[in-house]
């Protein structure tokens, strides 16, 4: 127990301290980001398919699981001696030392957490250590004072326990973003932007189908990062260097984005993960300043086929600068999203948002470094593990009703689903049922070629068990493919495919 205590009051106060002094420095997190860093491929490809979204959690507990049982042991076996806690103790320390220096991103500041959460379980430990060692001589001597000893040492325990939770939650609050957030959304709201994206059409979306929402709200926007934590940093101190191959470069703070022209624009993104049929894809309003605007101000030259930005978390993806100059493809540094400021999980205060392209090589959260350079030069973070180099979204289709196995009643039943191609958009949708002649679906009102679309098909089937089947085309007349395709490394492709049975 002593063990256990003098761990929790270590990782607390280091919570504590790293929220007031950076962020990125709590012991507990920074060694869950390198575990992350340092994992084969293997592990986290099998976390990502067995955990899905929990991956974090999962990996939070069984770091907590582990380091409860090291404390554990440290504390058993020092019932006579302080000497092996002492050790133990101070080897974790050391791991959260480690972890902060060789975090992607150091600063000397980094060091101040976690040797204050070190030095915190030190004494904890030693100070408890030598309680319990006084009640446990005690022991002999009469029932009586023994049983006041152990009030004492329960007593002390549950006031470190109490510190430790307080100091946890006290890191948490303390890094102030909650506050800069509410002003960036005030401020949005009272900027005038200069272009709007267009109102939603009533027949842009099927709800009551099964198939979502046009925009995604943001709680149920798909989430998909590498960042154990959510990085904790204020509008007000965030800038960004626009720099390399460049001829002007400059550094611009949040105030240049915002007396900047604002646009919005309705943008559905999409990860490359998405297995055929999943949810990795959803759509918002984005604002924030022309891209393509930001770059050639800064004198973008030629020889440089790549913007190659960073995330404060140390994340860092490369975007095809022929992309992000396209007149027309609309390519955002966003700061608001359907309306707020942009959550904390999806890159608040500053996030890349470029249509028709994977998240993973164009969708930079956190962002706060652009250099113009060359593939040759630097390799993304997925690129370096085996995902595609240019990852254009591929048309894809999905079905939501009926659901895989569902038993409906006998008569007409509705397919429905969704389908995209961004940034051109869809233009038709087929459904076949039991492998026969494909049928064109109706169509939601097009919004833009960068969002999805939602489709609709009524069939009359006869009792049984039936297979349907969709296929996407797009604007330029182009179906998806029937070649199934895993979404390594350029997403998933292949027509998807419902069983469901007809009572
Ligand atoms: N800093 C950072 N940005 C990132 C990532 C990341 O791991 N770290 N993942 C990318 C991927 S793979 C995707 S699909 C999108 C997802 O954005 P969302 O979580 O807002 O939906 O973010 C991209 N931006
Ligand atoms: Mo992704």
């Amino acid at each position: 127990m002593i063990g256990l205590l003098a761990v929790a009051a270590a990782l607390g106060f280091g919570h504590l301290v790293a929220g007031v002094v950076s962020p990125a420095s709590s012991p507990f997190l920074a060694v869950g980001d390198t575990v992350i860093r340092f994992s084969p491929q293997f592990l986290t490809e099998f976390a990502k398919a067995t955990f899905g979204v929990a991956d974090k959690p999962v990996l939070l507990t069984g770091m907590a699981v582990v380091i409860a049982v090291v404390a554990a042991a440290a504390g058993l076996a020092s019932r006579r001696r302080r000497g092996p806690g002492v050790v133990a103790v101070s080897v974790l320390g050391v791991l959260g030392l480690a972890a902060a220096v060789f975090a992607p991103v150091f600063s000397p500041l980094d060091l101040v957490a976690p040797l204050v959460a070190s030095a915190v379980g030190v004494a904890v430990f030693v100070g408890l250590h030598a309680l319990a060692l006084r009640a446990c001589g005690a022991r002999t001597a009469d029932s009586g004072a023994r049983l006041s000893r152990r009030a004492v040492l329960v007593g002390s325990s549950a006031a470190v326990a109490v510190m430790s939770v307080g100091a946890g939650l006290g890191g948490m609050l303390l890094s102030g973003v909650g506050d800069s957030r509410q002003r960036v959304t005030a401020q949005l709201a009272r900027v005038r932007l200069a272009k709007r994206a267009p109102a939603i059409p009533a027949g842009a979306a099927f709800p009551e189908l099964g198939t979502p929402t046009f925009l995604t709200a943001n709680r149920d926007f798909y989430r998909i990062d590498v960042a154990l934590r959510v990085p904790a940093q204020r509008a007000q101190d965030w800038t960004m260097p626009i720099h390399g191959m460049v001829d002007n470069p400059f550094t611009l703070t949040f105030d240049d984005l915002l007396t900047r022209p604002l646009v919005e624009r309705t943008i559905t993104m999409t990860c490359v993960s998405n297995p055929i049929g999943g949810d990795l894809v959803s759509t918002a309003n984005f604002v924030g300043v022309e891209l393509r605007d930001l770059l050639l101000e800064a004198g973008i030259r030629p020889g440089a086929d790549q913007i190659y930005s960073t995330s404060i978390d140390g994340w860092y993806t490369g975007t095809p600068s022929e992309v992000l100059l396209e007149p027309g493809r609309g390519a955002l540094l966003a700061i608001g999203m359907n309306g707020e400021a942009l959550p904390p999980e999806h890159g608040f205060p500053v996030r890349m948002v470029v249509p028709g392209l994977y998240g993973y090589v164009s969708a930079t959260k956190w962002v706060v470094d652009m250099e113009a350079t060359t593939f040759d030069a630097k390799p993304g973070y997925w690129l370096e593990r085996g995902w595609a180099q240019k990852a254009p979204i591929k048309t894809q289709s999905r079905i939501d009703t009926p659901r895989g196995f569902a038993t409906l009643p006998a008569g007409r039943l509705v397919v429905a689903g969704i389908a995209w191609s961004q940034p051109v958009g869809v233009s038709r949708v087929e459904v076949r049922m039991d492998g026969g002649a494909w049928q064109e679906a109706e169509l939601s009102t097009e919004v833009t070629g960068d969002t999805w679309r939602m489709w609709r098909r009524e069939f009359d089937l006869s009792p049984g068990s039936h297979t349907v089947q969709t296929r996407a085309t797009d604007s330029n007349g182009l179906t998806q493919t029937e070649q199934r395709a895993d979404p390594i490394p350029d997403g998933a492709s292949g027509w998807p495919a419902t069983i469901f049975s007809v009572a």
